[in-house]
């Protein structure tokens, strides 16, 4: 069995033959309702353009970093939605590694999930404290952490070290023009930002790569299906039908089109163990990533599978102290240098 940092999508004669005719007449017609696509897509392709174009005048790797789960709104006025398991941890934690490896990160998240060093200060402090939120947040001469909103002070606190190492290397990442962060919420928003995201990073080549960890719906109600107004309860004694429908997998098209030579990583959750290789295998083969990070639901901070189309590398936390993304975020970066280094080997194109 090949070590899995030899990682190669499943055997398709190209990379551009991954995406199977039905899903990319899918994905074609969903993207071709151009009504719902977010409002904040001009302006967040702006802000790629610039941070691409920054990373690769300094010969930096960008990864996109999806986290957190994609909502399926009922409503365009939305009063309610169905959503997705996730807390965002996962992304969060990966992309401090990211970062600590040299790579820039795109944080393409679920609005108020988990988010780089924010989860730090979230958790010992208030659960509100966003990427944003930690622009306002400094360190004052005495080390204590205060709040800076406007000409208003508030919110002094001691700062343990945990916190001062978190503001820090926030800070260092900022400054140095490594993170930026796009938002969604629904997972409509979500397929948008990430063909948009993943277009950018085309010129990157394979110095680029994609690690999906968001938990994205499985199925949805198409935009023009979505009733405008609050869905109404009055004489509702037989409750709500609702038909779904699948949600167009855009992992074929990211693959074949979108990024066609960027490395990518997805990942799978299943609370049925069983069904983890066999749907792990499935989407590899379907999808044409090169890994999939199989994960089951209670176990996932302790235990992961990289696969990849004929090996199984097992990752565990062994160290109470340190989180399972340090030996996993290590691996797929090593994966990914192979798999840049592969092509330079062969007098590559990038
Ligand atoms: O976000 P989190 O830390 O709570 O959980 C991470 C995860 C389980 C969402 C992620 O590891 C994952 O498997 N994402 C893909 C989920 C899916 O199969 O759609």
């Amino acid at each position: 069995m090949k070590p899995v940092s030899d990682a190669q999508p499943h055997a398709g004669p190209t990379d551009t033959q991954n995406c199977t005719q039905s899903d990319a007449a899918e994905v074609e017609n969903f993207f071709n309702d151009t009504a719902s696509a977010p409002p904040s897509l001009k302006s967040h392709g702006e802000a790629l353009a610039s941070f691409v174009g920054e990373q690769i005048s300094v010969g930096r790797p960008i990864v996109c970093v999806s986290a957190g789960g994609t909502t399926v709104p009922l409503e365009a006025n939305t009063v309610r939605s169905i959503d997705n398991f996730s807390t965002g941890m996962r992304g969060a934690l990966s992309a401090e590694q990211f970062l600590a490896l040299g790579y820039a990160v795109i944080y393409l998240h679920r609005k108020g999930c988990a988010a780089p060093y924010a989860r730090v200060i979230a958790d010992k402090l208030s659960p509100h404290v966003d990427l944003q939120l930690m622009d306002r947040l400094r360190l004052n001469p005495s080390r204590r952490l205060e709040l800076t909103t406007g000409d208003m002070e508030a919110g002094r606190e001691d700062a343990d070290e945990a916190l001062v190492g978190a503001l820090v290397a926030y800070q260092a990442a900022r400054d140095d023009r490594a993170l930026l962060a796009v938002a969604f919420t629904t997972v409509h928003e979500y397929l948008w930002l990430l063909r948009l995201t993943a277009q950018h990073l085309r010129p990157l080549g394979r110095h680029a790569m994609a690690y999906l960890a968001a938990a994205v719906s499985d199925f949805h109600l198409p935009p023009a299906a979505i009733p405008r107004h609050k869905v109404q309860s009055e004489g509702g004694a037989a409750g709500l039908e609702l038909q779904l429908q699948g949600v167009p997998k855009c992992l074929g098209a990211l693959s074949a089109h979108w990024a066609p030579r960027a490395f990518r990583v997805a990942f799978k959750l299943e609370t049925d163990a069983a069904l983890l290789l066999p749907k792990a295998r499935a989407a590899i083969a379907r999808h044409g990533v090169h890994l999939v990070v199989a994960n089951e639901l209670h176990s996932r901070y302790r235990h992961v599978d990289i696969i990849s189309a004929d090996a199984v590398l097992p990752i565990d936390r062994d160290d109470a102290d340190t989180p399972i993304e340090v030996p996993l975020v290590a691996e797929i970066a090593q994966c990914h240098f192979n798999y840049i280094a592969a092509a330079a080997a062969d007098g590559g194109d990038d």
